[in-house]
């Protein structure tokens, strides 16, 4: 009896961790709002990004906030490869970066240790 609790347990734990590593949990893509010729979009920053998909008009020049509210050591920087963008959010409570919006497709950020991802979709 104690070991198909047991089993079942193992399981259930199993399950847990396969759904945390590759379920599709990831959050609703987010338009940023915008004015005749600028669009703007913020990015709270804390444990994550949210919301880590933020979606740009192609065309319309673009700034991202990003809203410094966690205190990691983790969280402190975050990264554009693509971009060659690396800035400190510690500095201050908000971080603006411009994003390109010439072309379309999608560039991704992550924090420095490159642990929480999120991605801008141009288009
Ligand atoms: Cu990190």
């Amino acid at each position: 009896m104690q070991s198909t609790i047991i089993l079942i347990l193992s399981l259930l734990l199993i399950g847990a961790i396969i759904w945390w590593f590759f379920g599709n949990h990831e959050e609703q893509a987010v338009a940023a709002t915008k004015d005749a010729d600028h669009q703007t979009a913020n990015i709270v920053v804390k444990g994550g990004y949210s919301p880590s998909t933020v979606v740009l008009k192609k065309g319309v020049s673009a700034t991202l906030n990003f809203d410094m509210k966690d205190s990691t050591a983790c969280l402190s920087h975050v990264v554009f490869d693509k971009l060659g963008v690396d800035r400190d959010l510690t500095k201050q409570a908000q971080t603006s970066i411009e994003i390109p919006t010439d072309q379309a497709g999608e560039i991704d950020f992550a924090c420095g240790m490159n642990m929480f991802h999120g991605k801008v979709v141009v288009k």
